[in-house]
């Protein structure tokens, strides 16, 4: 596979930003869109845009064929035993929120623990601080390694009897860390707890089996992995959807309905209440094609050999302070310069061009362990190139002069 072919199917790559050739390094954030995702959405829209399940026309069926073909599609991708299993949501954090509040709200006592990280995105942290309030559960935190890891001996020892959840990023939007979720879900399982995975920033970027990981939940966006924003993905066991009740109630996730009572249709389609991101799903569904044409191995290698090159080039700024694990990682890499606000980073590199993000990236407890106030983090896909990273560390050194009295 050739990054520059590759290139070449997104469109919006191929533009100058402030005068200078985009160089867009905060695909962690969301990633860009390839002519292939575009297309197989704009013919929908034109050819067989109709609302699903309920329609006897033609339309309607081809409508309903895209949208349950979809679901087929995450389940290959991710494993799944059944595309039963596969809910479609607004993205990770409408996921989250559904097993916040539809599994573990009716089902936690006081005394009952769950277990979560300090590098945890607020999406995987606020639904169980509102959990823990609601059934006076107790939030728990395995500590971390100074490198931005967590250990098992940690994990084992954070994990008692009373946990009853444990929920953890599979890979940091922050650290890039990569955590060892499968040994976590056998160490919560041995404790009677199940395990949800924060699978936003892993599912786009390498090969995720459900089964191979024995999560009991796998939260995902669609947007991270080249389909439109709108459309995600909660995957559940069997057991686990069984003991998970809607959030959402009204049109499409019924059964029958009386004036004062009502039944749900079987899972997943009792969870997708009013009408589903049906546009989204087909993006969603063309993203996994083209993902798959390039194969997730390879997806993970030029990630890797990317951050590699970016860890190497950034380590000769000086003045540059890199965080995370220094072994294997997720592709970005998040940092600061001595003495200048990332916002003020972040500012001058859009002026050259060069997009990144800058500040806390949801994760304040985690900026709090770090001891800083914000960071500026570069992040990476397999439409970046080595150049990217040139052009990223040559700005750097030109945001350095700018602020040159700053560092002094
Ligand atoms: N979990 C992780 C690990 C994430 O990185 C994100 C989004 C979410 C959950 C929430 O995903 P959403 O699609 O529901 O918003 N992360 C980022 C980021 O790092 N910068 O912008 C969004």
């Amino acid at each position: 596979m050739d990054r520059a072919l590759i290139r070449r199917d997104f469109p919006i790559l191929d533009q100058k930003v402030n005068g200078k050739p985009l160089v867009y390094l905060d695909s962690a954030a969301t990633s860009q869109k390839p002519r292939q995702v575009i297309e197989a959405v704009s013919q929908y829209y034109n050819e067989d845009n109709s609302n699903v399940h309920r329609g006897v026309h033609t339309l309607g069926s081809r409508a309903t064929d895209a949208y349950e073909g979809a679901r087929e599609k995450v389940a290959a991708f991710i494993h799944a035993p059944s595309e039963r299993q596969i809910i479609f949501t607004r993205g990770t954090t409408e996921s989250l929120n559904m097993i916040a509040h539809g599994y573990a709200r009716k089902r936690l006592r006081e005394g009952d623990e769950i277990v979560i990280t300090p590098m945890e995105h607020h999406s995987n942290l606020i639904p169980w601080q509102q959990v823990a309030m609601a059934t006076g559960a107790t939030l728990k935190y395995v500590p971390m390694q100074s490198d931005g890891t967590v250990s098992l001996a940690d994990v084992e020892a954070t994990v008692t009897h009373n946990t009853k959840i444990v929920s953890m990023v599979h890979v940091s939007n922050v650290l890039g860390t990569i955590n060892p979720v499968k040994e976590v879900a056998a160490i919560a399982h041995r404790h009677g707890a199940i395990m949800v995975v924060d699978g936003a920033q892993s599912v786009p970027h390498m090969r995720v089996d459900v089964q191979d990981l024995d999560c009991d939940f796998l939260a995902f966006s669609g947007h991270k992995m080249m389909a439109p924003t709108g459309i995600g993905v909660l995957y559940g066991k069997r057991e686990a959807l069984e003991d998970m009740e809607p959030v959402h109630f009204g049109g499409e996730m019924i059964e029958t309905v009386e004036l004062f009572r009502s039944t749900w249709k079987e899972a997943p389609w009792r969870f997708e209440g009013g009408t589903p991101i049906i546009a989204g799903a087909v993006g969603l569904a063309a993203a996994i094609d083209y993902l798959r044409e390039i194969g997730m191995d390879n997806v993970r290698r030029f990630d890797a050999e990317l951050t590699r090159y970016a860890l190497e080039r950034l380590s000769a700024v000086e003045d540059l302070t890199i965080y995370g694990p220094s072994g294997e990682r997720g592709g970005l890499v998040t940092f600061n310069l001595k003495g200048i606000h990332p916002h003020d980073v972040s500012t001058v590199l859009d002026s050259e061009g060069v997009a990144i993000r800058a500040g806390h990236h949801c994760a304040q407890p985690l900026m709090r362990w770090l001891n800083v106030a914000a960071t500026a983090r570069a992040s990476f896909y397999i439409y970046n190139t080595e150049d990217d990273i040139d052009v990223l560390a040559r700005a750097l050194e030109t945001t350095k002069e700018f602020f040159g009295h700053a560092i002094g």
